[in-house]
């Protein structure tokens, strides 16, 4: 059986961060591969679950801007499940100029693709930056630019900068799972998980990962900075495939958290099933310990049919 392709484009304008969040892709994976370019438009592809991937990185100066909008929408905006649209949240100069750019790529995606999901990624919120009110303060206004403009058609938005790789494999995950129902099911799960159990007043997060790192379902404590409990979690599966290999969990404790992550198998697939909760917290770990255990079985029971 032939594998499932699937095209994603890349869109924003020039010096957004397009080429730098795909070169942070293809350092976290092995399987990207570069193809001959054609007609200005650099394509990578990405063997990942059993799909094949193909990266359109579609340059944002403005004469191929017109082109992508005129004469070559159809082969840039036709069969696509997905799209990425990514700016510069450091450059304000640029807002308006991107923002009229978007206008007009939702434009063509409504006539070509109308179905696609369009995945924002608020580009180069770089560590920290959360700290100031301000750029939180932008990034709400951003938020609600593009929703509004993009509006009937739905968007997601990430905020994303290459000095956390997690944050952008984050981004790329869903977009890369495509229309699964499995992503929409575990969500189900886990909602349910959230509404009926105790521990979930304790847990901080929840994330499954598959073994190329896509995140495959999350949950987080409401008000928690995820950017932050993804980055430990990465880091500690960093440990689990390069040493320790044949543990079936491990754990971890930080100073604000304590992880631990559990190895499972699907499909001959590797998975990782991660979970954080308060140090301070911690008399209640046989509670958590059953809660979790219960949520991993039902998550291993439906992940045979992925
Ligand atoms: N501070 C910061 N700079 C970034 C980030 N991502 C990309 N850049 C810089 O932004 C500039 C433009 O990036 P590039 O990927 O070439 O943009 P493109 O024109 O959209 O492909 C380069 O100088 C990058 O180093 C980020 O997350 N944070
Ligand atoms: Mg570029």
């Amino acid at each position: 059986m032939d594998k499932e392709i699937m095209k994603i484009p890349i869109l924003g304008i020039q010096n957004a961060g397009k080429t730098s969040l795909i070169r942070t892709l293809q350092r976290e994976f092995n399987a990207i591969t570069k193809l001959k370019p054609t007609k200005g438009i650099e394509r990578q592809t990405l063997n990942i679950l059993d799909k094949k991937i193909i990266i359109w990185d579609l340059g944002g100066q403005a004469k191929y801007r017109d082109q992508y909008l005129d004469k070559k929408a159809e082969l840039v905006f036709s069969d696509i499940d997905q799209a990425l649209y990514v700016i510069d949240i450091q450059d304000q100069d640029s807002f308006e100029d991107s923002i009229n750019y978007f206008t007009e790529i939702k434009n063509r995606i409504s006539d070509y693709s109308p179905e696609a999901k369009i995945h924002i990624l608020i580009h180069k919120f770089d560590p920290n930056m959360e700290q100031d009110p301000i750029n939180m303060k932008m990034l709400e206004v951003l938020k609600q630019k593009f929703t509004e403009i993009a509006a009937p058609l739905k968007i997601i938005l990430y905020h994303t900068t290459i000095f956390n790789p997690i944050s952008v494999i984050h981004a790329f995950s869903k977009p890369i799972l495509g229309n699964s129902t499995l992503y929409d099911n575990l969500g189900i799960l886990f909602d349910d998980f959230r509404n009926k159990n105790q521990s979930t007043q304790i847990l901080d997060f929840i994330i499954i990962f598959s073994e190329d790192l896509i995140e495959i379902a999350s949950y987080f404590k409401p008000g928690i900075n995820q950017i932050k409990l993804r980055d430990v979690a990465h880091n500690l599966f960093q440990k689990f495939t390069k040493k320790t290999m044949a543990l079936k969990e491990i754990k971890f404790q930080t100073d604000f958290t304590m992880v631990e992550m559990k190895q499972f198998s699907s499909n001959n697939r590797r998975f990782y099933f991660t979970y954080g909760y308060d140090v301070e917290n911690s008399s209640n770990i046989d509670t958590i310990r059953e809660d979790i255990a219960g949520l991993l079985e039902a998550v291993e029971k439906l992940m045979i049919y992925f």
